[in-house]
């Protein structure tokens, strides 16, 4: 009975996961961005549908203020330069102005210095390049950009 009251007290403790833990079923990838307003790595390989776990972490050490980031992936055929000149007035929606918001496949929030964000979404079911920025002010401009690379083609290497 003891044992038993013990594993319901830890029950809580391990449950809900906290952000940025391991999602189920889901590859996690971490994303390191900072002062150098660079996505590292920049690029990501996928399959189809595959769950994806992003987690970007800010290594820099500018105050958020001036110095934030953000992960947002658009979807196919939209314009990245358009999306982040829109978005850079949208400070009071974390950058992603309602406009463009359609264009988003996901997104993460802003992160400062030290602090990490994360998101999960399914990869698209079509193949291709898809395109992630970060949509601070002036950020993709300066080259605060990557590539989600989606092939089936990845199935070849597996065992
Ligand atoms: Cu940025």
């Amino acid at each position: 009975m003891t044992r038993f009251l013990l594993l319901l007290a830890l029950v809580p403790l391990a449950w809900p996961p906290h952000a940025g833990a391991q999602v189920a079923g889901a590859r996690t990838i971490e994303i390191q961005v900072g002062d150098n307003m660079r996505f590292t790595p920049a690029r990501i390989d996928a399959r189809p549908g595959e769950q994806l776990h992003v987690v970007l972490k800010d290594t820099g050490t500018m105050p958020k203020v001036a110095m934030a980031h953000n992960f947002v992936l658009l979807k196919k055929g939209a314009d990245p330069k358009a999306f982040a000149e829109k978005s850079a007035a949208a400070r009071d929606t974390d950058y992603v102005a309602p406009a463009v918001k359609a264009q988003v496949l996901a997104a993460t929030k802003l992160v400062g210095p030290g602090e990490t964000a994360d998101v999960t979404f399914a990869a698209p079911a079509q193949g291709g390049d898809y395109t992630f920025i970060c949509s601070f002010p002036g950020h993709f401009v300066v080259g605060m950009r990557g590539s989600l690379v989606v092939s089936a083609r990845d199935l070849a290497r597996e065992p």
